[in-house]
């Protein structure tokens, strides 16, 4: 199998965190895709994923797969012993409903804020995301409002509950961690948000998030962009 992926950034790591749960690390091969020379919106690229976004895992038969959620639910599959994306219906249920609270309330927001309210990841993308609409810091701006919305929602629901779905440990908590990692490099977090700090160290400690690889969330991309 192999991964396309660029290390750090926020959906490419929510992968590798199931990669270390699952054990598969040393089984894919990982494909870096230049994000800042717009490699992914490229027509080899958009063959692959036509949404034009990392990741993307191709299965030995040549099979593309993109959506972290429609990945994980493979990986997690594989050996018959899900972990990740539950076992029961209701588990099931429960942390598909949280997984895309995490994405439309904190992760896809912050994507939004990120290409339209600051120069993103530079100029050969720029082409691709409304260079001369000028709306778009507005949007943007919006966007990262509603992100902060959300996480303070998050923070609510983890002074309640140990995990997003409940008592387990899964894929909604990853999406989550992979928003807040987001909002942190951006500048975006809002003050005073106790039980998601607390939930954020102790997820951090987890063997899975601890030894997963290239997910520092702190991508060198945005550092070197001056972020
Ligand atoms: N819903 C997608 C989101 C993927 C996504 O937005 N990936 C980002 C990297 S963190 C990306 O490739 N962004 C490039 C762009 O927007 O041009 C998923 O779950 O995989």
């Amino acid at each position: 199998m192999k991964i396309y992926d660029r290390p750090g950034f926020p959906n490419p790591s929510r992968i590798r965190i199931v990669l270390a749960e699952k054990g598969l690390e040393s089984n894919i091969e990982f494909v870096p895709v230049d994000l800042i020379a717009a490699e992914h919106k490229q027509p080899a690229f958009l063959a692959k994923n036509p949404s034009g976004v990392l990741p993307v895992l191709e299965l030995d038969d040549g099979t593309f797969i993109s959506e972290c959620t429609a990945i994980t639910e493979y990986l997690d599959n594989l050996d018959g012993k899900p972990t990740l994306t539950g076992r029961t219906p209701r588990e099931k249920a429960l942390i598909h409903m949280m997984q895309r609270r995490a994405e439309s309330y904190v992760l896809d927001p912050l994507g939004v804020f990120f290409h339209h309210a600051t120069p993103g990841l530079g100029e050969a993308l720029r082409a691709f995301k409304s260079p001369n609409w000028e709306g778009r810091a507005d949007l943007g701006r919006r966007e990262g409002d509603k992100a902060k919305g959300g996480l303070k929602y998050f923070d609510e629901v983890l002074s309640k509950q140990p995990y997003l779905a409940g008592n387990t440990f899964s894929m909604a908590d990853i999406t989550l961690l992979a928003g807040l990692a987001f909002a942190e490099a951006l500048g975006a977090m809002p003050p005073s948000l106790t039980a998601l700090k607390q939930w954020q160290e102790r997820v951090a400690a987890l063997p899975p998030v601890k030894n997963s690889s290239g997910q520092t969330f702190l991508p060198e991309d945005l550092k070197r962009m001056g972020y």
